[in-house]
């Protein structure tokens, strides 16, 4: 893919709201190819022989609800995926979240988390609270060193919960998060103050898959409700910070091997 400039309009947006979405940045080939291969993750757990189309909806749904821990297994084999890391190697959008973080050699840019999401409807357990990502990710000080990079891979809509953001609250700064431990299936949460929210606006973001929105770290948002009947939400989300900063942190993870249940058992 050809280097795509953000005009100075594009990076006042960013400053201003703490967020950009940028219509089609990505090519559709490599979000297809992941698609694909998600469908057959699920495949190997569900051992559904239907299209695409359903496994990646209704089969999804369902075995989310009779296997929860069969979920957790398809979420962490995408998340350890060859195919994963090479999506995100294919979309090339490293150039625009530089202009965005105003770096200019590449060998600057760290990553942290890349990760592929899928909101099923009626989940409360796994959406995101109202959050600020630099509470979860604490490789730079600055909300400005580092982005998330949120990439929709199926239309991403207010009825079937797409992100809702908080415009402007990464002019606060980090603020005090309340942390909740990651318990049974439900995700772990930082959680911003309610006052953080009081008289803002909120934009559910509707995006198509190729679209991508750089969020400031430090901006306020979370995920949206999932009102649909058997439409699965799938996103793919990366961190990019800044290594040459002093306070330059990289994470050090450790390694959990649960114990699942598979369907099959
Ligand atoms: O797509 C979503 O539900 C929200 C994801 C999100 O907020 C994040 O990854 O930081």
């Amino acid at each position: 893919m050809t280097r795509r400039t953000l005009t100075a309009q594009d990076l006042r947006t960013y400053a201003e709201d703490g967020y950009l979405v940028v219509k089609g940045a990505a090519a559709q080939r490599p979000i297809d190819e992941l698609m694909g291969f998600v469908a057959h993750v699920i495949r190997l757990e569900s051992g559904s022989i239907e299209p695409d189309e359903a496994v990646l909806n209704r089969v999804l749904v369902d075995l989310k609800r009779s296997h929860p821990s069969s979920s957790s297994w398809i979420y962490q084999t995408i998340l350890g995926s060859w195919a994963l890391k090479r999506f995100f190697i294919d979309i090339a959008i490293e150039d625009m979240a530089m202009q965005v973080l105003g770096m200019d050699d590449p060998n600057n840019l760290g990553i942290v988390s890349p990760a592929f999401r899928f909101d099923i409807p009626g989940d409360t357990r796994n959406v995101r609270a109202w959050h600020q990502d630099s509470a979860y990710f604490r490789e730079n000080q600055a909300g400005t060193d580092a982005l998330v990079a949120w990439i929709p891979t199926t239309p991403s809509r207010q009825e079937n919960g797409s992100v809702v953001m908080a415009p402007g609250t990464h002019h606060v700064g980090r603020v005090g998060s309340v942390h909740e431990e990651a318990s049974g299936y439900k995700s772990e949460q930082y959680v911003v103050p309610d006052s953080m929210l009081e008289g803002r606006r909120l934009v559910h973001v509707e995006a198509e898959p190729g679209d991508v929105a750089f969020i400031n770290m430090d901006l306020v948002h979370g995920s949206g409700v999932n009102s649909t009947a058997d439409n699965v939400r799938y996103t793919a989300q990366i961190r990019f910070n800044t290594i040459n900063r002093p306070e330059y942190r990289p994470v050090q993870l450790r390694p959990i091997y649960p114990t699942y249940e598979r369907r099959t058992d």
